[in-house]
């Protein structure tokens, strides 16, 4: 029978799943073309370790892979529970720190590929992980975005190897009390940004991240909420995120080289960024924080279980309209392709767009929920 071998561990209270063994092979093909291959090909392995009965919205997943970089410890790719994920850098100390527990690696610097480029992370004997990050910088400063609900909201568009919208000082108080309230906001800021037909350079900025003040200023200089594109929020304080915030406060003459920037997150666990400046006007972030390994599995893939792959769980947002049901047709091609039966359900909102929302099930789950 197939199986695969994880190692779980949380970062700041995120989980991150590294698969350490199983039936796959990625050893050729560059990172772009391994991200692919998992998109498409081993795209099992992310449902089968994100998506329910074994996993949750706010699961991550990383596959180490061979890779042909000089000097590179291991390739990376990060996934979550809708698609794989540019960069994780709670992944990566989670990584690091599975490693450690396996006895793969030891103290000092660790170069690592990822699908964005080379990141160093340096594991330190007492297990913080400080992890060096691609170059990272603003895009667009106070770019404004009309939200229902909530009027003009203005954030800035950074890179910090995933793409963010960061807000500081409007939407909900950003405190563990306003999760559904937050959730909601930061859903409607992208919804708002997508509908704007706000990119960044043609990239979809599929993360939002609400500032507020820190709960206790001697632990941490700001509090942040990061909603995912999978729409389940990052309970870590999100070392990507942290990223974009550095490059924002560098731009605006916020934070200098040298300095440190304590970001904590809904949960209050603490990253702890610097930065040094690039020629090209960039920055290079370096992210430190601590992960523990909780947990080993042994997946197994009996073909006779329903849902041995887990769920086929997929939200999407489309008009109600003639097109909106065009794709929402195409959605069954690609469901029976997956011999998955979709449950297409029409949401009304009072927005300008009708939502629907397409549900996968196995077959045999879908006969006994279907009218
Ligand atoms: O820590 O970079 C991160 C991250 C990205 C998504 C979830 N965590």
């Amino acid at each position: 029978m197939q199986t695969l071998e994880i190692v779980e561990s949380h970062t700041g209270g995120e989980p991150t799943r590294v698969v350490i063994d199983g039936s796959f092979d990625l050893s050729t093909g560059s990172m772009a073309e391994k991200v692919l291959r998992v998109q498409g090909e081993f795209d099992w392995i992310r449902r089968s370790i994100c998506h329910e009965p074994r996993g949750h919205d706010a699961m991550v997943g990383a596959i180490i892979t061979p890779t042909d970089t000089p000097d590179c410890l291991c390739g990376v790719i990060f996934f979550n529970n809708v698609s794989t994920l540019h960069m994780c850098i709670h992944g990566t100390i989670g990584l690091i720190t599975t490693l450690r527990h396996l006895g793969r690696v030891s103290v000092g610097e660790h170069r690592i590929d990822t699908a964005v480029g080379i990141i160093t992370a340096t594991l330190h004997e007492d297990g913080l992980v400080d992890v060096a990050n691609v170059p990272s910088y603003l895009h667009a400063a106070a770019v404004e975005v009309k939200v229902p609900g909530y009027g003009k909201i203005h954030g800035d568009i950074a890179w910090g190897g995933n793409w963010f919208f960061l807000i500081d000082g409007q939407g909900p108080e950003v405190c563990f009390a306003n999760l559904d309230a937050l959730t909601d906001f930061s859903k409607r800021v992208r919804k708002a940004l997508q509908l704007a037909g706000i990119t960044a350079d043609g990239m979809e900025i599929d993360h939002v991240e609400v500032f507020g003040p820190p709960g206790d200023a001697s632990k941490a200089d700001s509090r942040n909420f990061v909603l995912c594109p999978g729409n389940a929020y990052d309970r870590s304080p999100c070392g990507t995120g942290t990223s974009a915030k550095l490059a924002c406060l560098h731009a605006s003459g916020k934070i200098m080289p040298g300095q440190r920037w304590r970001q904590a997150g809904i949960l209050d666990t603490v990253f702890t960024g610097a930065l040094e400046e690039l020629p090209d006007g960039k920055i290079l972030p370096r992210v430190s924080g601590r992960a523990w390994v909780n947990g080993k599995s042994t997946y197994y893939f009996d073909p006779s279980d329903p849902f041995l792959h887990g769920l086929l769980w997929t939200y999407c947002e489309w008009g109600k309209s003639e097109e909106g049901k065009r794709l929402a047709g195409y959605f069954e091609l690609w469901a029976s392709y997956w011999r998955a039966a979709p449950v297409v359900q029409w949401i009304e909102r009072p927005s300008p767009i009708g939502q629907i929302q397409v549900r996968f099930l196995s077959r045999a789950r879908c006969a006994t929920i279907l009218p």
